[in-house]
């Protein structure tokens, strides 16, 4: 059968399960990144009302996590916060217990409020306080119980998006609902708490960090201990990476993990930088202007800087601190070697 003409070439070429390239090119080889994730804002005030609603009305039973997703307008479908990151609240009640699974996607959590929960990672019982950041790496079985008598809400961040997108999820239930204590509580916490001093029997094998909690207490000590005279990052302030302490390398291979602080009166330099970035408010007041959207956070709430989105951090207080957790895929772009900035 001949092509009689140009409609029949472009059509019977798509029946063939084929393309043409140059109607694509332009797409598919931009000139630059231009995310499909909108610069937004969660508040959280005003989450917390919808957390404390279901934890009211839906048994913990019935929901396996209760966590809200922090799902990007742009990112709806499958649900993500950014590209290959998401960010979920999640609320337990004194007497609750989340039952066990694994998967291959890399998780945290950052407290938020409340205390007293503990999560069983692979065995071992890791307790949650205020500002701690808790690994739970892939394939460690966790389950968290809360025996203390005040709701606890923590922020979880997971690198599903990526790890679903590359088609490598599992995920299992473990063989009974909740994990037995076979390790010594918060080992994984205390073995490796002075930083610099190492457990020798621990193997080096792990691309994850082997640090099961960086407690706030020791992370407020270490900013309080590099004080007020040094300036740290132009466009971050004091920002303070998250480390394996065994090879000095990011928390995990497809999250890095930040803490930052911005002195008051902290105005950032613009900057845009390949890696896709969700910010937690740890404290204080401020503002971050992403492309061409103003945002305004407070206490708790959750944004984002999509990848190559030109940002710029101020702390609005000029007499108190400002305090961020971030967490990033800059390892992914670094060991890909896909990693770019631009200052501004
Ligand atoms: O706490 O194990 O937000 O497995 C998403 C998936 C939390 C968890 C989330 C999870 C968890």
């Amino acid at each position: 059968m001949a092509i009689a003409n140009d409609d029949d070439a472009y059509s019977g070429l798509t029946k063939l399960d084929a393309a043409p390239l140059w109607r694509y090119l332009g797409d598919l080889f931009r000139p630059e990144p231009k995310s499909v994730a909108i610069p937004t804002i969660w508040h959280y005030q005003a989450l917390r009302e919808y957390a404390m609603y279901f934890a009211e009305h839906l048994p913990i039973e019935d929901a396996q996590r209760r966590v809200l997703m922090l799902v990007n307008p742009g990112l709806q479908e499958p649900p993500a916060t950014v590209n290959t990151l998401y960010a979920g609240i999640q609320i337990l009640l004194p007497g609750e217990q989340a039952p066990a699974h694994r998967h291959t996607s890399n998780a945290f959590r950052f407290v938020i409020e409340g205390s007293g929960v503990y999560t069983t990672v692979d065995g071992e019982r890791v307790h949650m306080r205020p500002g701690d950041l808790l690994m739970t790496a892939g394939m460690q079985w966790h389950d968290h119980f809360h025996p203390a008598d005040e709701p606890m809400m923590w922020l979880d961040g997971l690198d599903y998006p990526l790890i679903n997108s590359l088609e490598a999820g599992f995920y299992e239930k473990f063989p009974d609902t909740y994990q037995k204590s076979t390790a010594p509580d918060d080992i994984s916490t205390r073995q490796f708490i002075h930083g610099r001093l190492n457990p020798t029997w621990i193997p080096r094998t792990s691309p994850n960090t082997p640090v099961g909690n960086y407690p706030w207490s020791e992370t407020e000590r270490a900013l309080s201990a590099i004080g007020d005279d040094v300036d740290g990052c132009e466009h971050d302030g004091i920002a303070l990476e998250y480390t394996n302490p065994l090879n000095g390398g990011p928390v995990l291979p497809t999250i890095g993990c930040r803490v930052q602080r911005l002195k008051p009166g902290f105005s950032g330099r613009p900057r845009r930088q390949t890696p896709s970035v969700i910010c937690h408010v740890v404290r204080g007041h401020g503002t971050t202007q992403v492309g061409e959207t103003l945002l305004q956070w407070h206490p708790n709430d959750v944004f984002v800087i999509p990848g190559w989105s030109t940002y710029q951090h101020k702390n609005a207080a000029t007499d108190d601190d400002a305090v961020l957790f971030t967490y990033s895929n800059e390892p992914v772009m670094k060991s890909l070697n896909l990693y770019r900035e631009e200052s501004l």
